[in-house]
């Protein structure tokens, strides 16, 4: 395990954290928001990080930025009038990404291994305007097999929301092209239909009309183009996933030989392909612009918070929840 200086917010040291494996894998974190910085590979022509990462703290201070970081108590966007008690809203109405004072804006205490990075933090109600304390736990684990996985573990003293995920974007390009040249593959054939702020309604698309089949690999620039009509002008979807095994994928991305292999027991994946990225962001040597990266969200579909059919994301004192995702690479 490495350790790196990555600048100071509020006055606290900021530290990334490196674990590298047999085959010269390397997965670098960051205390500040659990942050996933980057995945790098060994490839012909050196090493090659599959991740948007930026080059310096400044990219990660902004509690709008999302890249990488862990994002709860609740991903995605729910009303805050959508549980008995109020939640804390940060986009109108709507609670995006765990409020104002989500996971991804605090400060985590740190137990590294030479295989895992874990993040702890006890959060109070007071802190992130939920109701009930929790203590948390998301543990990044680099595998000798080339996996990664995320393990989100949670206990409350009182009844409170639990659905956290991961915000990372990927580009498989070793350049600076964006994400058009990708194939994706996504084990789903329907999706919520959402309201103008993006809160889901409950029903469902079916994925089948419209440029939204990924169920077979599909080129991502050709599907792109068919969204040039629609107002988002690409994906920002909450796709359900199909009932499926531990071992068969919810998704999969690839660009040539470089391929990453999500697998989650969650109902939903949300799709965003960066699409009205501006030079607000600095990604290094990828120029941030429209579908520079794309983030593939495993969660519990947000509709659960009102509705029962969509699943339970509801945490209770004594009964801790476990999620799980899993990263395989290729390269
Ligand atoms: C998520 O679905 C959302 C987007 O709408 C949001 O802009 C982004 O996070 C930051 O992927």
């Amino acid at each position: 395990m490495e350790t790196q200086a990555f600048g100071t917010i509020h006055g606290q040291a900021v530290t990334a954290y490196t674990l590298t494996n047999q085959h010269g894998v390397r997965l670098t974190c960051l205390d500040y928001g659990a942050t996933w910085l980057k995945l790098e590979v060994p490839t012909a022509v050196g090493r090659q990080n599959l991740l948007l990462t930026s080059p310096s703290f400044d990219g990660y201070a902004d509690p709008r930025s999302y890249h990488g970081k862990t994002i709860g108590r609740v991903a995605g966007r729910i009303g805050a009038d959508q549980y008995p008690q109020p939640l804390p809203a940060n986009e109108g109405t709507s609670t995006l990404h765990g409020g104002p004072h989500g996971f991804s804006t605090l400060m985590w205490a740190v137990q590294a291994t030479a295989e895992q990075l874990v993040f702890s933090r006890y959060i109070t109600s007071a802190e992130d305007g939920f109701p009930g304390d929790i203590d948390v736990k998301v543990t990044y684990t680099l595998t000798a097999n080339d996996d990664v996985l995320i393990d989100f573990d949670a206990n409350t003293d009182q009844p409170t929301l639990f659905n956290p995920t991961n915000h990372a974007y990927w580009n498989l390009n070793a350049g600076d092209e964006t994400i058009q040249n990708h194939q994706l593959m996504l084990n789903s054939h329907q999706r919520f239909a959402v309201q103008t702020n993006k809160v889901p309604t409950g029903e469902l698309l079916d994925n089948a009309h419209g440029g939204f089949d990924f169920s077979h690999p599909t080129d991502l620039g050709a599907a792109l183009a068919t969204m040039q009509t629609t107002a988002e002008k690409g994906y920002d979807d909450i796709f359900l996933v199909a009932p499926h095994t531990a071992s068969e994928p919810v998704a999969k991305l690839t660009q040539g030989k470089l391929g990453v292999t999500m697998y989650s027991r969650r109902n939903a994946l949300v799709v965003f392909t960066a699409n009205a990225f501006g030079d607000e962001l600095d990604f290094g040597e990828k120029t941030s612009r429209p579908y520079i990266g794309i983030a593939l969200e495993a969660q519990t579909a947000p509709s659960a918070v009102a509705d029962p059919r969509y699943g339970d994301i509801t945490l209770l004192p004594g009964q801790p929840r476990h999620e799980q995702v899993r990263y395989h690479f290729e390269y």
